[in-house]
């Protein structure tokens, strides 16, 4: 990148192909049509479930790097993960789906980037969890309406409200990001590729079975 000012929106803009395939999946394309089977639906579910769990740990690392300024937000962010959490047993349970198993690679891999990003400063941080839920945001609103059963889904990520919560994370990244030193937002750069690359990897994950 050459400007000197890094931004989520100079990320995105710098980076479409990649952003492209982290939201345009034909995972999403084949719940839209409902050719998905529910194998591959209920693979996703249960991997994403595992996800969130160590997803929870790193927003509570979020807001214990964050500024007071911020502590709204990521608490409201805080509240939705743990009705997600209870959503997501509830999915399984009408599912008959276990949820007591082990991650597939490409969820246990994003778990250990989440992981590794522990020490980072906060405005990597941040970024970091702008991108992830932005991705599902993007990735579900771009593929709605979803057919039943799909359609709570696509709600859960791709509505105006979830859009709004994703643009307030947008804004307190970008005022993280500018305290950052040159070498800093390479790195930051470094996380918003792989967060863009996992998620690729993530949807990919359903048709491994
Ligand atoms: C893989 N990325 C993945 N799962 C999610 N639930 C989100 C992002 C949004 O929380």
């Amino acid at each position: 990148m050459t400007t000197s000012v890094l931004t989520c929106a100079t990320l995105l803009s710098a980076h479409p192909e990649a952003w492209k395939s982290a939201t345009v999946h034909p995972f999403l394309q084949q719940c839209q049509q409902g050719t998905i089977t529910p194998e591959q639906f209920n693979t996703w579910l249960v991997q994403d479930y595992l996800f969130v769990l160590e997803f929870t740990r790193m927003a509570a690392r979020s807001l214990s790097a964050a500024p007071p300024a911020h502590f709204d937000t990521l608490l409201g962010g805080l509240g939705a993960i743990k009705d997600e959490l209870l959503w997501f047993q509830a999915k399984a349970n009408e599912r008959s789906l276990s949820l007591s198993i082990p991650p597939q690679p490409i969820c246990q891999t994003y778990c250990e980037f989440m992981q590794s990003l522990a020490p980072q400063p906060y405005a990597v941080q941040a970024t970091a969890f702008w991108a992830i839920e932005l991705a599902y945001n993007q990735g579900w609103q771009r593929h709605s309406p979803m057919p039943e059963p799909y359609t709570e889904f696509g709600d859960r990520w791709g509505n105006p409200g979830f859009t709004e919560y994703v643009k307030v994370l947008e804004q307190q990244a970008d005022s993280a990001l500018a305290t950052l030193s040159e070498a800093e937002q390479k790195q930051v750069e470094q996380v918003f590729l792989e967060v863009a690359r996992l998620e690729k990897d993530f949807w990919q994950m359903a048709f491994a079975v």
